[in-house]
């Protein structure tokens, strides 16, 4: 008998951050998928949270967290890869992938809600996704109290605006001779790149503008990696180098973020050294993580889970050998990450099913 075979689903949205980082993979995995509107009831069923986007599988598993997502694409769909097998290339797609998911979700929320005319234009868009002007502008308000606790205030706009124009600026100069950050061929971090990039700033109002008129290179590569032909594929960056471009755009990530999601880390592990229990759920946040962007105060909520990223980047970077770290260390050299590389965090976090534990 002929099973028909049955696609992948994406469950997630246009407008969604973590659906933009999915979809390119699965894009350029070139597997058979489809695309669903996020059903919330049947996603808070299948995985006790409401977080978009999930990805059921053709046997119908049920895979959430974007970061996850893709690393289960990668082992069972090896080929094309996402992931460099080089340490320098590896470390810097950890790397961007933490600044996307952790940090850029703040320049990514100012976007959307920072100017009255992006936010009217997302409350249309939400009315229109949800079906109704009520249950749009519902999710609109959450989404609102959302921005404050990840530190996107009106106070915090001209150093976020900063941020967001040093980046567009960096990545521009490095798309005008690459077709990707480490080259002719996507990989894990362009995926990362993707949600703040392709679902926040090229949607909403007022950065489309920003980058229409600043930026086209950006919209270039959004194109580029959104239609991945496998046969448009070329090479990464050779024996492992990367060019001044790219050590432009890690820059600006690091010298910004780093501080930011040190503090953040601190913060986390302060609480678990009084409250954390090994084998119980790490909640989602724990309270406020001060620090200072471009120097303005930014108070951001610390949650769990960024120590969970932050493990990511540093258990395979401190996995490699001396005089692999030693050549990462020097590639990267001067981008503000080092401190962050260096952190020794005192507690780890572990995903037990669905849910965030501290380690025994
Ligand atoms: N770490 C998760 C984060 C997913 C996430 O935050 N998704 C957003 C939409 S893009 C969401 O569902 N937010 C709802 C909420 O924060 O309660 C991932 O990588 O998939």
């Amino acid at each position: 008998m002929n099973a028909t075979p049955r696609p992948y689903l994406l469950h997630g949205f246009e407008v969604s951050f973590f659906s933009a980082k999915v979809r390119v993979a699965m894009r350029y995995k070139q597997l058979f998928m489809e695309e669903k509107r996020a059903d919330i009831r049947m996603i808070l069923k299948r995985t006790g949270l409401a977080f978009i986007p999930i990805v059921t599988t053709p046997d119908d598993e049920v895979w959430q967290d974007s970061s996850e997502i893709i690393d289960r694409l990668e082992a069972r769909h090896p080929n094309p890869p996402l992931y460099p097998e080089t340490p320098l290339h590896r470390t810097i797609c950890s790397l961007i992938e933490l600044y996307s998911d952790e940090f850029a979700i703040t320049p990514a929320m100012h976007t959307r809600w920072g100017t009255e005319e992006s936010e009217s234009m997302t409350r249309a868009r939400f009315g229109a996704m949800t079906g109704s002007a009520e249950a749009g502008n519902k999710a609109a308000d959450a989404m609102v109290k959302a921005r404050f606790a990840v530190g996107a205030t009106p106070e915090a706009g001209p150093a976020i605006e900063e941020h967001l124009h040093a980046c567009l600026s960096a990545l521009s100069a490095h798309f005008e001779s690459n077709d990707y950050l480490l080259g002719n061929r996507m990989s894990l971090a362009d995926c990362g790149l993707m949600g703040p990039v392709h679902a926040h700033y090229w949607t909403d109002l007022t950065s489309r503008r920003l980058l229409l008129e600043t930026a086209l290179p950006v919209i270039r590569w959004i194109e580029f990696c959104n239609a991945p032909g496998a046969d448009d594929q070329g090479e990464w960056f050779r024996a492992d180098g990367i060019p001044d471009s790219l050590v432009e755009v890690l820059g600006v990530m690091g010298a910004d973020a780093a501080p930011v999601l040190l503090a953040t880390i601190r913060a986390v592990e302060e609480w678990a050294d009084e409250n954390a229990k090994p084998g119980a759920e790490a909640p989602r946040v724990i309270g406020l993580a001060e620090s200072r962007l471009r120097g303005t105060r930014l108070s951001r909520a610390a949650q769990c889970y960024s120590l969970w990223m932050l493990q990511r980047v540093l258990d395979p970077y401190r996995d490699l050998l001396d005089v692999e770290r030693a050549r990462v260390d020097s590639a990267l050299a001067g981008t503000g990450w080092e401190p962050l590389l260096a952190y020794h965090p005192r507690h780890r976090v572990e995903k037990r099913g669905f849910q965030l534990i501290f380690s025994d």
